[in-house]
């Protein structure tokens, strides 16, 4: 607030301290927490500090290197600096044992991108304990990733307007990324973001324990994912520190248990804001759905507080609006059973049901000869996923299609053509499913097959009262549209690639979606006559 009597946007709606029964179940859901196992060891957190030590000694040692060989003097050299922040869910303290530690690497003007992917990435070779490195230069925030010590790494760099880089730099400044690269600007916003929210929170102990109770059960529930029209890490991080300044005193039990109804009640498409949005010295768009109607088409507006500010949930869809908001009913209803002692903080965790939750499925397979073109060739029809829901969305009958948020890997040894066929149409036999790669080996028309396959719960209306014979669903509009579209994809071979979309019947869900036991045995599948 202006006054700075508050954090957020209005007045916070209780100032109340905690109940004794917000205690008692702060200490039950911290132990929940634990018994989760969402936190990782002591040992493993002094392994993370030992290696973020020595990663940014190694980001000094570059900037002096490269400094050198520009012909700065020794002296220069060693002023000129180089500093590590950290963002993501390290940064939050919300991170778990397998998290990887984002890490942007702050540089003088005169360190460039080309040194950062040859020589930085070169030092991170000869570096003792590493033991995997990939640089991504021409992604469109580049990256190099890493593991140090068993730490998975991932590496950002933004190169400032500046001839050195005290230690005390911070980045709040909007005035640093005038004259930046725009890739320096992209690389600069996760940390300033994270920054800033660490900022706005009242409690930031509060804030890290409920943020990783709502992390674990979006995670739990298959709600968390930007790809797929979900939220993604950074929108629940924003989502929960707006419940914290709604309660600047509550415990972590209390703000959990009004964050499912607030966000219930949300009036949608009102944005969750935590600081008024502000403009800024670069001349790129901010936010602002009166200026911009794709602004506008954004169903649950959830806004980045950093300049320039973002929706960091523009993929949501109206299938996956319906979906969150249902999940956000069922969490305050448990919620409440737990503050009066009917239910436990289990029953928050538990796993999705969506394997169990249609009658029927869209199944997307995504197919190719090689593993590492199936990364790309997977995540490209990945991407295009809601492309599809949102054309679902229109077919009449269908009251929402519901994209999993996850593909799911399989690779398969095939003897002939046909058999490659049946792979990537979804159609593998047992036979097929279990062959090993040996058996294939010097056989004339054998290949092996990667494949991915992605599912969208298709929730139908009920058939009309008295009507007879099955309601008639035709999808095929969006199915050959979304095909089409995929193929446009500028490194789309016919002969290598393969995409093939199918309407499956529950009980045809193959086995590898189920876990151990969680599948009905097949009979109490089959309805009575
Ligand atoms: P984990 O605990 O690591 O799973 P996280 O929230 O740290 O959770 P990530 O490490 O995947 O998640 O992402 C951290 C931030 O990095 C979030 C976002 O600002 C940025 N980021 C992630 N993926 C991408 C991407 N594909 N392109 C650009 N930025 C990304
Ligand atoms: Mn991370
Ligand atoms: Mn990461």
């Amino acid at each position: 607030s202006m006054d700075g009597m508050y954090l957020g946007v209005t007045a916070p709606i209780s100032t109340a301290e905690s109940t004794e029964r917000e205690k008692e179940v702060t200490e039950t859901l911290m132990e929940e927490l634990r018994n989760q196992k969402t936190f990782e060891t002591v040992e493993e957190a002094r392994t993370r500090e030992e290696v973020l030590g020595r990663v940014a000694a190694l980001v000094k040692k570059f900037v002096y290197q490269v400094s050198l060989k520009r012909g700065l003097s020794e002296t220069a050299a060693n002023a000129a600096g180089g500093k590590i922040f950290t963002f993501g869910s390290y940064r939050l303290g919300v991170h778990g044992p397998a998290s990887d530690i984002d890490t942007l690497c702050v540089v003088p003007k005169h360190v460039s991108r080309e040194d950062f992917f040859d020589v930085f990435d070169g030092m991170l070779r000869e570096l003792e304990g590493v033991s995997e490195v990939s640089g991504v230069p021409d992604a469109y925030v580049p990256i190099i990733k890493t593991k140090i010590s068993g730490i998975p790494l991932d590496f950002l760099m933004a190169r400032l307007a500046l001839s050195s880089i005290p230690d005390d730099l911070s980045l709040k400044d909007d005035n640093l990324l005038r004259n930046l690269d725009e890739r320096c600007v992209r690389s600069l916003n996760g940390s300033r973001v994270n920054d800033e929210i660490l900022r706005l929170v009242p409690n930031v102990q509060v804030y890290r324990d409920s943020l990783r109770c709502i992390k674990l059960w979006a995670q739990r529930r298959a709600i968390y994912s930007n790809v797929n029209g979900f939220f993604g890490g950074v929108a629940w991080a924003i989502l929960v520190a707006r419940v914290c300044q709604l309660y600047p005193n509550a415990i972590a039990g209390a703000i959990v248990s009004r964050f499912f109804i607030i966000m219930y009640q949300w009036s949608w498409p009102q944005p969750v804001l935590l600081k008024q949005i502000e403009e800024g010295p670069l001349q790129v768009r901010v936010w602002n759905p009166k200026l911009y109607p794709a602004d506008r088409s954004h169903r649950m507006p959830i806004i980045t507080p950093a300049y320039p500010a973002m929706c960091a949930t523009h993929n949501v869809t109206a299938s996956t609006q319906m979906i969150v908001t249902e999940e956000f009913k069922k969490g305050a209803d448990i919620v409440d059973r737990v503050i009066v002692g009917t239910a436990s903080w289990s029953e928050l965790f538990a796993k999705h049901d969506f394997f169990h939750k249609y009658r029927y499925y869209l199944q997307v397979i995504a197919s190719t000869g090689d593993s590492e073109l199936q990364i790309k060739w997977a995540g490209t029809v990945e991407s295009r996923i809601r492309q599809l829901v949102m054309k679902l969305e229109y077919v009449d009958s269908l009251i929402l299609a519901h994209p999993f948020i996850k593909g799911f890997e399989q690779v398969s040894h095939c003897m002939s053509r046909e058999e490659v066929c049946q792979v990537a149409q979804g159609q593998m036999s047992d036979v097929i499913a279990k062959r090993t790669k040996a058996t294939i080996e010097g056989i004339e028309d054998a290949s092996t097959v990667h494949s991915t396959a992605f599912y969208i719960g298709l929730l139908v209306e009920p058939k009309p009262m008295g009507s007879v014979g099955p309601r008639k669903l035709d999808i095929s509009y969006p199915t050959t549209e979304f095909t089409k579209l995929v193929k446009m994809w500028e490194k789309y071979d016919e002969s290598q690639m393969g995409i093939f979309v199918r309407n499956i019947k529950s009980s045809a869900l193959p086995d590898y979606v189920f876990d151990e036991g969680e599948r009905q045995p097949r009979q109490a599948l089959k309805r009575p006559k």
